[in-house]
């Protein structure tokens, strides 16, 4: 079988004679009628920014509830009850809300190990989250795959990867494979700013880009990779032109406001799902706690992390646009957020109430036959 356009062949293919040769892997989009290289086309960018009132009420309280959900992860980690690695996404909340909201059933994504928001931007109930998170047999991975490796493909959500870029050439093969099934949806793949220093994901983008896949390449600069701050490990800083050798058009954008992200989002999907092949979205974005539990983040100072908080909060950003356009009051919103916050001590007490996974589960879910 032959995938019209870019060539690839089907590997289980009978051997080839000269009647059923497979097309060659050609990208004749890119070569003009005169036999030059025709300019890399772009999607055409907006002149403003539009939500509805009840985008912007969905967008405060699914972002709120990302964070609420790892305050509380974080209380459980000081308190024991969460062991391994645990690496909190706060701050960076507008990033997978303002992505997801553009999604459709089918769409996948898939992570780092920072993948809390991102399993409940997934629409992943909190309880089965909290109870990965603490190890217990009523988790999304049975308590077997804790903060890092949760997965849930009902959901679209591919993991949750404690390698570093591991998660990228994987994205990509999610999206030959929607392609080669002939849907139009499309494969997220974020990473962080560090990762985008590794070699794997030039591969990637090489591949996508030659064979057309609908792959939206999400870096979330989060402007540090561990303890090292961007500048200090790469030679080109302004990440979404990474992607230009390789043709695939790139954007830069406010990560931390979620109307900003949406929207360079939609663009990004629709040129995907049309077939242009792959994006790449640098979301410009902040962490505010460590990189993970046990880093005490001497590498920058309080008065930075306090600035971003101070200016840049996404929360605060779309409770400022819900008050000025009368759309919510200070109450209402306090209001939402008790009610989340009840929902994650819910969650927390379901966790608890869970048992360990039996010894036994050892031994299953794994590719070693008895
Ligand atoms: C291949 C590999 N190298 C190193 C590590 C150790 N490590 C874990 S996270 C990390 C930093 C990655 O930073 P970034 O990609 O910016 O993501 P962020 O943590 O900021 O979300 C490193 C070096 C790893 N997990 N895998
Ligand atoms: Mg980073």
């Amino acid at each position: 079988m032959v995938i019209e356009q870019n060539g690839l062949t089907d590997m289980a293919k009978k051997p080839t004679t000269k009647k059923n040769t497979p097309k060659k892997i050609t990208t004749p989009r890119k070569i003009t009628k005169g036999g030059k290289v025709a300019a890399r086309r772009k999607p055409v960018k907006p002149k403003a920014l539009k939500a509805t009132s009840d985008e912007l009420k969905g967008f405060y309280r699914e972002m709120l509830m990302m964070r609420r959900f790892e305050e509380k992860a974080g209380q459980m980690y000081g308190m024991g009850l969460i062991g391994g690695f645990c690496h909190l996404y706060i701050g960076q909340e507008a990033v997978v809300t303002g992505i997801q909201s553009t999604l459709k059933t089918g769409d996948t994504i898939l992570t780092s190990y920072r993948d809390h928001a991102h399993m409940l931007a997934c629409k992943i109930d909190p309880k089965v989250i909290m109870a990965e998170l603490t190890g217990r047999e009523t988790g999304i991975s049975k308590g077997k795959g804790g903060s890092m490796h949760m997965f849930s493909v009902e959901h679209g959500f591919y993991g949750g990867h404690g390698i570093v870029a591991a998660q990228v050439p994987i994205g990509a093969g999610l999206g030959f494979a929607h392609k080669y099934r002939g849907t139009d949806n499309v494969s997220v793949v974020y990473f962080g700013d560090g990762a985008a220093n590794q070699g794997q994901i030039y591969e990637t983008f090489n591949m996508a880009e030659l064979w057309n896949l609908p792959v939206i390449f999400v870096i979330e600069n989060n402007q540090y990779a561990m303890g090292t701050a961007v500048r200090r490990a790469s030679s080109e800083i302004e990440l979404h032109k990474r992607g230009e050798s390789f043709r695939i058009p790139g954007e830069a954008v406010d990560g931390m406001d979620v109307l900003a992200v949406r929207e360079a989002a939609a663009r990004a999907v629709d040129w995907c799902r049309a077939g242009n092949g792959p994006m790449l979205l640098e979301m410009n974005t902040y962490r505010y706690r460590g990189h993970s539990m046990s880093d005490p983040a001497k590498y920058r100072s309080k008065e930075e992390v306090q600035k971003m908080r101070a200016e840049h909060d996404p929360i605060d950003q779309v409770k400022q646009r819900l008050l000025e356009g009368n759309i919510m009051s200070e109450e209402e919103m306090k209001a939402i957020d008790k009610e989340i916050k009840t929902i994650v001590a819910a969650a927390a007490q379901f966790a608890q109430d869970s048992a360990e996974p039996a010894p036994h589960e050892l031994y299953t879910d794994i590719l070693v036959a008895e």
